[in-house]
């Protein structure tokens, strides 16, 4: 059975191979990509996403620039890695790109997408919900559109991930996506859309290591383990993990994962701005809670053999 997404990035590194995962799934009809201009630089993350939509034969599918604004900025050191992707060589054979950026913005974008959509769509969201928000306020009635949002973010039980070197009056508990607008996730939160989110407490147990991209090495006559590599090689001087594309697996094979239920708020001001606190009588969600992180590593690495 086809599912309906749309995805909705913010132009990193784990974003971009969260695409690459994404157009191996031939049971997924994606309806368009929407990249929020979060973790990146924009010009350069809409260039990679139609570049990687071209070298996957999927130049059918409408890019989008949402036009949002966060509240609290990625550090620069962060978000410059789509300036380097934008340069590799296998992504520029050919002096045009294909892939369409349609001329609206992606929160327009993705109301008028919602609205036009046969049935219910997955929204796959990796990067801050601002756009998501931007297009409830848009349109209210587009909930009802939305099968469930898939959200890469937050950190239930464990630490977060803002650092005090770029956030000094920050306590730490927060997860970037949400820190970078606790607003929208706190708007999020209010609608009733069924919420299946990918924490860190999760995250965390599947790092990028140099053995898995050794592994990618291994196999690096298909293009796509080739591409994937480099991408990680970038990462390496971060503690990295699979973020992005532990979400994104999740819509393919939700077998590897095991989902626990919490009732939660969101911490919109203060020192822990951008916290998911586990609360009685809150918003009910779904976590991802465990991975077979054997079976996952091992997933990846066979979709990227494809060609
Ligand atoms: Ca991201």
């Amino acid at each position: 059975m086809t599912k309906l997404v749309l995805f909705d990035h913010d132009g990193a590194i784990d974003d971009f191979l969260a695409t690459l995962l994404l157009m191996t799934m031939p049971e997924m009809e994606v309806l368009g990509i929407i990249v929020t201009p979060a973790d990146c630089y924009i010009k350069a993350a809409l260039n990679v996403t139609r570049k990687l939509l071209d070298f996957m034969g999927c130049d059918h599918i409408p890019v989008a620039e949402s036009t949002v604004r966060g509240i609290n900025p990625f550090p620069a050191l962060y978000r410059r890695d789509c300036l380097i992707i934008d340069n590799f060589p296998i992504l520029n054979q050919t002096d045009t790109i294909k892939t369409p950026l349609v001329s609206q913005s992606g929160q327009q974008f993705m109301v008028e997408t919602l609205q036009g959509a046969s049935e219910a769509v997955t929204l796959m969201v990796t990067g801050p919900l601002t756009t998501v928000a931007a297009a409830l306020e848009r349109d209210r009635s587009i909930e009802s559109k939305i099968k469930e949002i898939v959200w890469m973010g937050g950190a239930l039980n464990v630490s977060g991930n803002v650092e005090k070197e770029f956030a000094p009056e920050h306590d730490g508990s927060a997860e970037w996506n949400a820190y970078w607008d606790a607003i929208a996730v706190h708007r999020v939160w209010q609608s009733n859309i069924p919420l299946v989110i990918c924490p860190l407490d999760i995250t965390n147990t599947v790092p990028v290591t140099p053995q898995f991209i050794r592994k990618l090495a291994q196999q690096r006559q298909y293009q796509l383990s080739d591409l994937a590599g480099l991408c990680y090689a970038l990462a390496i001087p971060q503690d990295y993990y699979c973020w992005d594309v532990l979400a994104t697996a999740y819509l393919h094979c939700s077998d590897l994962f095991s989902l626990k239920s919490w009732s939660t708020e969101v911490i919109i001001t203060g020192s822990s701005q951008g916290r998911i606190k586990v609360v009685e009588k809150g918003r009910n969600i779904l976590a991802m809670d465990r991975i077979d992180k054997d079976q996952f590593y091992k997933y990846i690495l066979k979709q990227w053999s494809q060609f």
